[in-house]
């Protein structure tokens, strides 16, 4: 099983991955793709090689010309005693010690350059970096590091009945201080922020929609249903409008690496132009350029 709240007819797996810690699918509607943590039995924690898949699904949506959105969820409920969860951060167990072994003749050892390496943060920067829309879909717990993603993700919808939010950082010396805590206070405030990571307070659904860090608050049977709906609006809509405000909304907080990805796409609908075809064309047919019939518009 996928999850109790996946409806299976809506979906098919992509194609040509053998993922253990995560599931993969699109939507049989055009333009939207799931990636679900699937290690219900630890609340959806991520260990290194979850996040390695993670990575490998974010990048193939990325650079998929047909998808517009992702929805980022956990699978559940937990066999061992129905709790729900988005993920619970950082695989504990594991932190640090253990999923950095070579592979093939020296399988087991551990590879000191890779030991302790904070990838999830890869992870944050595809959702953050990514021209689509990332969407948080929040069926249970979303605590640590799942905090930090469900923070990246561009929108946030949450379970009413099962979402529940804190930030556990601090309490197993752990701490996020780029989008997880920065970003937050840019959502919630730097008061509340501060109480999030200070305090681990665990805050509901609605806690978390009346402070700004989601979205929509959506009964838990629903809300795979309702996830489907949003994406399916915003597939309707023009990739390059959502490209440019995805990397507008950004750009204050990135600094020159947002205002690069603006410029980029700013670049790229310029190369369109007859203008940025006349100066390609004079260098290439060895010509004086000729720009006179372009108006400097005011
Ligand atoms: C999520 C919490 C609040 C849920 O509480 P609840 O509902 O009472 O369930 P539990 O009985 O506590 O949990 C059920 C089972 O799941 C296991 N489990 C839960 N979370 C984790 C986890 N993060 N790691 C390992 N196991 C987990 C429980 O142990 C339990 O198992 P059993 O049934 O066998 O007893 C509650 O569980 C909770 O507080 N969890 C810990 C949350 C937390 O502190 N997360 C880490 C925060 N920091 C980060 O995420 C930073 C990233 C990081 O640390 C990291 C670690 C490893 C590798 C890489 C990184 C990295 O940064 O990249």
């Amino acid at each position: 099983m996928v999850s109790a709240i996946f409806d299976a007819s809506r979906w098919e797996p992509v194609p040509g991955f053998d993922f253990t810690d995560i599931t993969y699918h699109r939507a049989k509607e055009r333009g939207t793709v799931r990636i679900a943590f699937h290690r219900p039995e630890v609340r959806n924690a991520f260990r290194p090689h979850t996040v390695d898949e993670l990575c490998t699904a974010l990048e193939h949506a990325r650079t998929s010309s047909d998808v517009g959105v992702v929805l980022l969820t956990g699978n559940g409920p937990s066999p061992k005693d129905g709790g729900w969860a988005f993920c619970s951060g950082g695989d504990q167990r594991v932190r640090g010690k253990d999923g950095y072994k070579y592979e093939g003749a020296d399988a087991g050892k551990i590879d000191p350059a890779r030991l302790g390496r904070l990838h999830i943060l890869e992870a944050q920067r595809l959702i953050r970096f990514m021209p689509k829309v990332v969407i948080a879909v929040v069926p249970g717990w979303a605590v640590g590091g799942g905090h930090s993603l469900h923070v990246v993700c561009d929108m946030t919808l949450a379970s009413e009945e099962h979402a529940l939010f804190r930030q556990t950082d601090a309490d197993v010396a752990s701490f996020d201080g780029g989008f997880g805590s920065a970003y937050l206070a840019r959502q919630v405030g730097q008061k509340r922020a501060r109480e999030i990571f200070f305090v681990s307070k665990n805050y509901s659904a609605r806690d978390a929609f009346e402070m700004g860090m989601v979205n929509a608050v959506v009964p838990h049977a629903d809300l795979e249903k309702v996830a489907l709906e949003w994406a399916a609006d915003i597939n309707t809509k023009s990739p390059t409008a959502i490209r440019m405000l995805k990397y507008a909304f950004n750009l204050v907080d990135d600094g020159l690496v947002g205002q690069q990805l603006f410029a980029g796409e700013a670049t790229r609908l310029a190369y369109g132009t007859e203008e940025a075809q006349e100066g390609r064309d004079a260098f290439v047919q060895k010509r004086p350029r000729d720009f006179k019939k372009f108006p400097w518009h005011y």
